[in-house]
């Protein structure tokens, strides 16, 4: 195994990967930002670095500080959590060259991924079921609106490099289409560097269904079930469950086997995820394909009794996989939720000193802590500050356990989502497993939020 690790990354996450190594007997590197001198990640790692100032682009986006400490540092390998550089195939590349193994897939694999038209392509080469649309870059609006005449209305105009919905539109006919194609493309450019634009059909009311898989460097591939994430905000996920209440088996297996077939085409190694949308009928597209260890992956180690961040280092390592396909478990229910710091009012990110911060325990609760009494939020980092995961025996359970557990849960100095996590969870319509991408939208209204 592997001596000593570096971790680019902060917060919960930056804790989670500490926390495996700690197990494992492997040090800890931690590198940190100006705002995070005093964060629980940097106290729980054996060594810690200043990369620079608070924002992003001073410390954790900074590629060569970074490899410069890991080689400093005597670090094998660099474990980059999510967001931040995770999915950089500059900084994976740069990772090799230096001889520093970078733990996640190689960097021609996050590039072609990036590219949602790329993906698309070889998605459709690998016999995977893509929705109907294009896999070629727009030229104009003109080639847009032929090309929504021959799929049909209502379509979705996607950019290729796009997140978080940015440059994404629905659009209903030739007006809004010609109206809407060089907004989104200018968009794309200002945000990614990239105005390449694409076309599909618009699912209507779908959920959001993805398959979590692991590849070893010795062309072994397994999936190890799907995740639930419908359950999204202005495309933040805040609700995330496995199994889905919506698959049977049979889908569920042929999900699986979909995404297993998926990564061995590409020759894909290490965890990845394949998100798909799940149409009314149960049929499922490819959406992207996210190369990187994933925000809700603690619902697919509870139900599965894996580990993700050990068969991380194991695959980075050379070993090869120690159990099939058939080896998978599956028990029980976990359903994960994202605390953020924000305002239910008004959904704005609310930073400030946590004064008091008090957290139920008991069997089945699990909690991913990013801070804790004392931390200050800052503005300059995503707003998730903790996630609390509950595993219980039926998803009713889980669900009843979960509303306990957060009725319990206590921040004080900051607001909080959790009155409208609650919310969600108390749903009738959450009950009944109705939980679609629309879900936010239909049945929690901000102004509804209760304990304001
Ligand atoms: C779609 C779609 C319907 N039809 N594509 C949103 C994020 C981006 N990665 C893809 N997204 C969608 N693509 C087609 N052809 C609906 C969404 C979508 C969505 C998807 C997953 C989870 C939440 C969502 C919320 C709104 C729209």
């Amino acid at each position: 195994m592997f001596k000593k690790i570096l971790v680019s990354n902060r917060g919960e996450i930056a804790a989670r990967v500490i926390r495996t190594c700690k197990k494992l007997g492997i040090q800890t590197v931690a590198v940190f930002s100006e705002a995070d001198k005093d964060a629980p990640f940097v106290k729980l790692a054996d060594e810690a670095y200043l990369l620079g100032g608070s924002r992003v682009n001073e410390s954790y986006l900074n590629v060569d500080k970074i490899i410069a400490i890991a080689k400093e540092s005597n670090a094998e390998a660099v474990h980059p959590g999510y967001g931040l550089l995770s999915e950089n195939e500059q900084f994976a590349r740069k990772c090799e060259l230096e001889g520093i193994k970078f733990i996640g897939p190689s960097p021609d694999i996050i590039a072609k991924m990036g590219s949602k038209i790329e993906s698309r392509k070889l998605m459709v080469d690998a016999g995977v079921p893509v929705v109907p649309g294009i896999s070629y870059p727009l030229k104009d609006a003109d080639q847009a609106i032929e090309v929504a005449g021959a799929l049909g209305y209502p379509v979705m105009l996607k950019a290729s490099a796009g997140g978080g919905g940015i440059g994404m539109q629905i659009v209903r006919n030739d007006k809004e289409l010609s109206k809407a194609f060089a907004g989104n493309q200018k968009r794309a450019v200002d945000f990614f560097g990239d105005g390449a634009m694409f076309m599909e059909k618009f699912i209507e009311n779908p959920r959001h269904i993805e398959i979590q898989v692991l590849a070893d460097e010795h062309g072994n591939t397994v999936y190890l079930w799907e995740r639930e994430c419908s359950i999204q905000r202005r495309h933040q996920k805040v609700v995330e469950e496995a199994p889905s209440a919506f698959l049977d088996e049979e889908t569920r297996k042929k999900m699986g086997e979909t995404a297993v077939n998926a990564a061995k085409s590409l020759g894909y190694t290490n965890a990845g995820t394949i998100e798909f949308l799940v149409d009314g009928e149960k049929n499922f597209y490819f959406l992207e394909m996210n190369t990187r260890l994933q925000v809700e992956h603690p619902v697919t180690e509870e139900i599965t009794g894996l580990d993700l961040v050990h068969e991380q280092l194991k695959i980075a390592i050379g070993q090869v996989l120690s159990f099939k396909q058939d080896d998978v478990e599956r028990n029980g229910h976990a359903i994960e939720v994202r605390i953020y710091a924000e305002d239910p009012k008004t959904f704005f990110p609310s930073p400030g000193p946590i004064k008091t911060l008090t957290i139920p325990k008991g069997e089945g609760i699990r909690h991913e802590l990013g801070v804790e009494t004392g931390s200050v939020v800052t503005p300059f980092y995503d707003p998730m500050i903790a996630k609390l995961i509950i595993h219980s025996e039926t998803r009713e359970e889980a669900i009843h356990d979960l509303i306990n557990a957060l009725k319990s849960y206590t921040v004080e100095g900051i607001k909080t989502n959790i009155p409208m996590l609650i919310q969600v969870l108390e749903h009738e319509e959450f009950k009944n497993g109705n939980t679609t991408t629309k879900f936010v939208e239909n049945y929690i209204q901000s102004k509804k939020v209760k304990n304001l």
